[in-house]
């Protein structure tokens, strides 16, 4: 492996001028936390903003902060104010932000945020190229980088690229709102690996590209044209090691005691996030304000500390949470303050670590409610910093680290009665309780910490990269169709197994419209003229299509997928004998999920019945799809039938029919100088696992195949067919 370049839009530093020059001090938040550590530990080197415009500084500056990052193995990518306002405060944090937690309406719409935020997608591009070579890695992170994969993937195909996105991926409906999607999904397409921390949000980034982009996928995998793209769930973590031995220290056990004695051994409530609209802090303070009113018994028992560190203060909403935050915690505090007791403390500052540390391990309830939130690492941090196991963690269902935190209390953020009813039961827990379920969950943390996230993410990226290399996909570039055309003349004996949909003609919208037009007869015909050309269709449609199409042509036909065989001027006879009552118990399966999918319909061929859903919105037939064979696996389990998926369809039919059977009788046992056998779906498959190395087997499309070389479409196909017939000619 080259080397490992991380991404992310700030560097992981704090920088001050000083008299003697530039300070340099590690930054806080979630990610800088997480990929601190792996960058300490590995030989990466760090690309980012430094967290000064150029305005703020002199060329001497530059040089003098350049030399500090290089000495920390970081590159920066310096920004101008105008670049931070549009492509940071604004497209970054005006639009995405808002658009991805799900607040519509706070997003804002600007085209010229949008230019600035390609430009500064070119510029920090420009600045990995500076270091990057082919074999390099290529980390990037979150979500103010995402058309930089693409624009690196064009200038150096070769290099291994990783996405991760820290903040949710939302519904398709919504994403859909943004202007500027298809952009935004095919820079993000431009990396090998992409990850999110739920398996929601990677259904939701897979149907936005189905749909809006067309890629089809399959387990995790989408098909990007030539290139296939993995899509998966990581849930970062945190530095377990850290959070569990740091609450022991003197320094945080100081702190703890100086809290405590403080809140007079009241029952401490905690939270603390950024600023934030969406954290859920009115909601919260509402909630413990409604807590208050319902259970008079905590009245003087209890205290809310409540943190909240400022967080891009010179954005108007941020401005006004601030007062609505303000204005409630004034409320609260007016109506039940006694003297000698406040129930809210309400912090708004950057705490120091050993603060942060004391007052997670002093108190008895973490209220962390936000109403999205991509993980939350706070939540992962007070129960890891828990060794003795106590403390009751109340979670908001709508933050990612629910998923992984199935232990502890569970609100819905927007719920002030179910939050404050969750207080309650979380001061009522007995020690015992909270005992066992800490437990469980410090151990899945301490499992799966933020070295085992990060080692997990490259290391699946050196997996998809060997998979791309090791399996690939072959195009039939110049030199494969020479050397094709070369063979093709000097062989005397010459077989075509030749698939029909999707490989000779292109999908209409029902299975009767794709009539061979008369160019294909044409080119089809001039082929089996040719002395020593033996020419199969191997298709799954059924005869009587197949007979009204070709019988008047000089070829061989197998129909359904091998049930039924036409030799060349021969008559039609069954392969295999079949039986086929089943398919009474299915048809009715079928249909029922025909009235539930719009656009699909059933075919009845003579052995096998077809679900189609080509005409069908893809997403809700996928949807179905999956009850769909649920259902039908239940009942085939003793009929000898089988689920075949092909493109666009379902096709239920007997077990042990397939191409690969049929085109047997013609590879085994007979001589060919050459062979050419071309597929488009699943089924094909079978005919390229029986040809194994023969010949020239052709996969339609850029996927995964047996088959030994791809071309991209019909019309590819079509024109390999013409220049097989034409060098002859010309020769
Ligand atoms: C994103 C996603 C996702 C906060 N205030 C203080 C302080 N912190 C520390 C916490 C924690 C971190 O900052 C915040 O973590 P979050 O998980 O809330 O992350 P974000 O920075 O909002 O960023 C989020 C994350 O990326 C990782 O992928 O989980 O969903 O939005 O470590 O402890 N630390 C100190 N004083 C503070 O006042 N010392």
């Amino acid at each position: 492996m080259g080397k490992l370049i991380l991404v992310s839009n700030r560097l992981p530093m704090n920088l001050k001028k000083e008299p003697k020059g530039y300070e340099f001090t590690p930054s806080i938040g979630g990610l800088a936390t997480a990929l601190a550590h792996y960058h300490k530990e590995g030989k990466s080197i760090w690309v980012g903003w430094p967290g000064i415009t150029t305005q703020e500084c002199s060329k001497e500056d530059i040089k003098d902060i350049m030399k500090g990052l290089t000495e920390r193995r970081c590159r920066g990518v310096f920004l101008s104010s105008q670049d931070i306002e549009d492509y940071y405060e604004g497209f970054s944090n005006k639009t995405i932000w808002p658009l991805f937690h799900y607040f519509i309406n706070h997003a804002s719409m600007e085209e010229s945020d949008w230019i600035a935020y390609k430009r500064v997608n070119e510029k920090f591009a420009s600045e990995i190229l500076k270091v990057a070579k082919k074999g390099d890695t290529i980390w990037i992170h979150d979500y103010h980088l995402f058309l930089l994969p693409r624009m690196l993937r064009k200038k150096i195909p070769e290099l291994s690229i990783g996405f991760f996105l820290h903040i949710p991926f939302p519904s398709s409906e919504v994403f859909r709102t943004l202007p500027w999607r298809n952009e935004i999904l095919q820079g993000i397409m431009g990396a090998d690996l992409i990850g999110f921390h739920t398996y929601d949000y990677v259904l939701h980034f897979i149907s936005s590209v189905r749909r809006l982009l067309g890629y089809e996928n399959s387990l995790g995998y989408i098909h990007a044209g030539a290139r296939t793209v993995k899509v998966r769930a990581f849930p970062i973590s945190i530095d377990f090691d850290h959070y569990s031995k740091a609450p022991a220290s003197k320094e945080v056990l100081k702190e703890k005691q100086q809290i405590l004695k403080r809140v007079e051994n009241r029952k401490i409530i905690m939270s603390i996030d950024r600023m934030d609209y969406t954290k859920g802090i009115p909601q919260r303070i509402r909630a413990y304000g409604r807590f208050l009113e319902k259970y008079p018994e905590y009245h003087e028992k209890v205290t809310l500390i409540n943190v909240a560190s400022p967080s891009r203060i010179h954005v108007d909403t941020y401005q006004d949470l601030k007062l609505e935050v303000e204005q409630l915690v004034g409320e609260v505090n007016g109506k039940f303050t006694r003297l000698g007791w406040v129930p809210i403390w309400y912090i708004f500052q950057n705490i120091p670590e050993n603060q942060l540390l004391a007052l997670y391990s002093a108190s008895d309830v973490a209220l962390i409610t936000p109403l999205r939130d991509g993980m939350n690492l706070t939540a992962k941090e007070y129960i890891a910093s828990r060794s003795d196991h106590h403390g009751v963690l109340v979670l908001s269902e709508l933050a990612g680290a629910a998923k992984e935190l199935g232990e502890c209390l569970h609100v819905n953020p927007h719920n002030i009665e179910d939050i404050a009813d969750a207080i309650f039961q979380a001061l009522e827990m007995p020690g015992e309780k909270q005992v066992r379920s800490n437990r469980i969950m410090r151990e899945r943390i301490r499992k799966y910490d933020v070295d085992r996230w990060a080692s997990d993410f490259v290391s699946e990226l050196q997996r998809i990269k060997e998979i791309q290399t090791v399996k690939g996909y072959s195009k039939m570039d110049k030199t494969i169709t020479d050397k094709l055309l070369k063979d093709y003349v000097h062989g005397d004996r010459r077989l075509f197994l030749l698939d029909y949909d999707g490989t000779l003609i292109k999908f209409k919208g029902t299975p009767d419209e794709a009539v061979p037009d008369p160019e294909l007869r044409s080119v089809l015909r001039s082929l089996i003229e040719k002395k020593g050309n033996e020419l199969v269709i191997v298709s799954g449609r059924d005869k009587d299509t197949l007979e009204r199409w070709f019988g008047d042509m000089d070829l061989n036909i197998i129909a359904e997928h091998g049930v039924w065989f036409k030799p060349r001027k021969g008559k039609w006879s069954m392969i295999e004998q079949l039986e086929d009552s089943w398919k009474e118990k299915i048809r009715p399966v079928l249909e029922s999920y025909v009235i539930k999918t719009p656009g699909a319909f059933v075919e009845e061929k003579g052995h096998s019945l077809a679900w189609h859903y080509r005409k069908a919105d893809q997403n809700q037939a996928q949807a179905q799809i999956s009850e769909m064979k649920e259902t039908l696996h239940n009942m085939i389990s003793n009929l000898n039938v089988g689920i075949l998926n092909g493109n666009r369809v379902i096709e239920i039919k007997n077990i042990g029919v397939n191409k690969g059977r049929a085109v047997r009788k013609w590879t085994e046992g007979r001589d060919w100088d050459f062979i050419l056998a071309v597929g488009d779906d699943w089924t094909d498959e079978d005919m390229f696992e029986v040809l194994l190395e023969k010949g020239y087997s052709i996969r339609v499309g850029y996927t995964d195949s047996r088959a030994r070389f791809n071309l991209k479409n019909v019309d590819e196909v079509r024109d390999l067919i013409r220049r097989i017939v034409g060098v002859e000619d010309a020769g």
